[in-house]
């Protein structure tokens, strides 16, 4: 499961961009009883999983799930660091402030996403800087006990690290080979995250973004690498969200959105991490799940169960485009050759709906 933190100045509508991707009611919690982060759950939507759903007709209809913290109360950088659903999370949200609206008070005195861009990525720097230079202590008191080419190299993936943070570029930036990402996956760092930018632009903008852009000269703080933009105009869309399903789109559509807010963040989300979907399908369940493009048959199935890829055995794969064409009938793609039994290096692809064969 992909799991986001949800971060932005007070008053940026983060609240509301929270309900509206989790569907979740009632009012936020008031300030004194505030906690440090309310954890929610947003269902992907998938007209794949529609679709697999009304020809299986199963008990049970499952969408993949993006787990959403959302920091409350004055949300810094280091108090991220105290939150498992930041330190661990997949990639940030960060809600930009874009609406004009004088009976909410800014949090920075004026308008300007730009600067609270620029604030954010400061602090997300300033926190990193502080794990990196712990970091570095802490290698060299294992120095002294012993030297190993470990070590060594963790300390100079470390140390270009710190000197990125100390020029005030955010690690996401960073070119880095397989083995160094991997040596940083361990320390959290905040800023080499993902981030996705979720500009809550006023509702007189939401049909022209990049205009919107241009003009609070944010195109430069949303260019650099890792990083992906998607408008929302949380208040309204959340108010239509409320409505009966089908008087939805046509109030989105007034507003030049073709699709809702979920379905956008999600969709931005996917592409920024490289996210694709397989399908299980039975008469028990149908059933969307998430990885990262690249991944393995064998590791697929470890999404499932640890089980199921332990004893891994094959992999009986056949695309949701052919499966479909053929009505969701498995024998009539067998006939016709479309249903592959592949081993545990298959690399999956997006739409593969597979049935794991696996030894308990
Ligand atoms: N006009 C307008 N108001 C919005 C929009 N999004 C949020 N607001 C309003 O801004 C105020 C703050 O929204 P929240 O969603 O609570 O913002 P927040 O970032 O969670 O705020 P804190 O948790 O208090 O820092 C509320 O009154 C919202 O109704 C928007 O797109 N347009
Ligand atoms: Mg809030």
């Amino acid at each position: 499961m992909l799991r986001a933190g949800l971060t932005g100045l007070p008053s940026t509508g983060k609240t509301t961009l929270f309900r509206l991707l989790t569907q979740a009611s009632g009012e936020s919690a008031p300030a004194a009883r505030r906690t440090a982060s309310q954890v929610g759950v947003a269902q992907v939507p998938d007209p794949r999983l529609d679709r697999l759903t009304s020809l299986f007709d199963p008990r049970r209809r499952v969408p993949a799930t993006v787990e959403l913290s959302e920091l409350t109360g004055r949300g810094s950088a280091a108090a991220m660091l105290d939150v498992s659903g930041f330190r661990d999370a997949d990639a940030l949200l960060h809600t930009l402030r874009m609406f004009r609206d004088e009976r909410v008070p800014h949090a920075s005195g004026s308008l300007d996403p730009a600067r609270d861009a620029r604030q954010l990525e400061d602090e997300l720097i300033l926190a990193d800087l502080g794990v990196a230079e712990r970091r570095v202590e802490k290698i060299r008191q294992d120095m002294k006990k012993g030297r190993s080419r470990e070590l060594d190299a963790e300390l100079r993936v470390i140390d270009a690290c710190r000197t990125a943070l100390e020029d005030g570029r955010p690690l996401r930036a960073l070119a880095l080979d397989a083995p160094d990402a991997r040596r940083l996956r361990g320390f959290s760092f905040l800023s080499a995250k993902p981030l996705l930018v979720v500009l809550n632009l006023d509702e007189a903008d939401v049909a022209d973004p990049e205009g919107a852009i241009a003009r609070a000269g944010l195109a430069d703080a949303l260019s650099g690498s890792g990083i992906e933009t998607v408008p929302v105009c949380a208040k309204i869309e959340l108010e239509i969200a409320e409505l009966p399903p089908g008087d939805r789109a046509g109030f989105l559509a007034d507003l030049g959105l073709a699709d809702s807010g979920l379905d956008r963040v999600v969709r931005a989300a996917y592409r920024l991490l490289g996210y694709i979907s397989f399908f299980t399908v039975g008469k028990d369940e149908c059933r969307a799940w998430s990885i990262p493009r690249g991944t393995a048959a064998q590791e697929a199935a470890g999404e499932i169960h640890s089980d199921i890829a332990r004893g891994f055995i094959r992999a009986e794969v056949v695309h949701y485009d052919a499966l479909t064409a053929r009505d969701g009938s498995h024998a009539a793609c067998r006939e016709h050759g479309e249903v592959r039994l592949e081993g545990k290096d298959y690399v999956v692809r997006d739409g593969d709906v597979i049935n794991f064969r696996f030894a308990t």
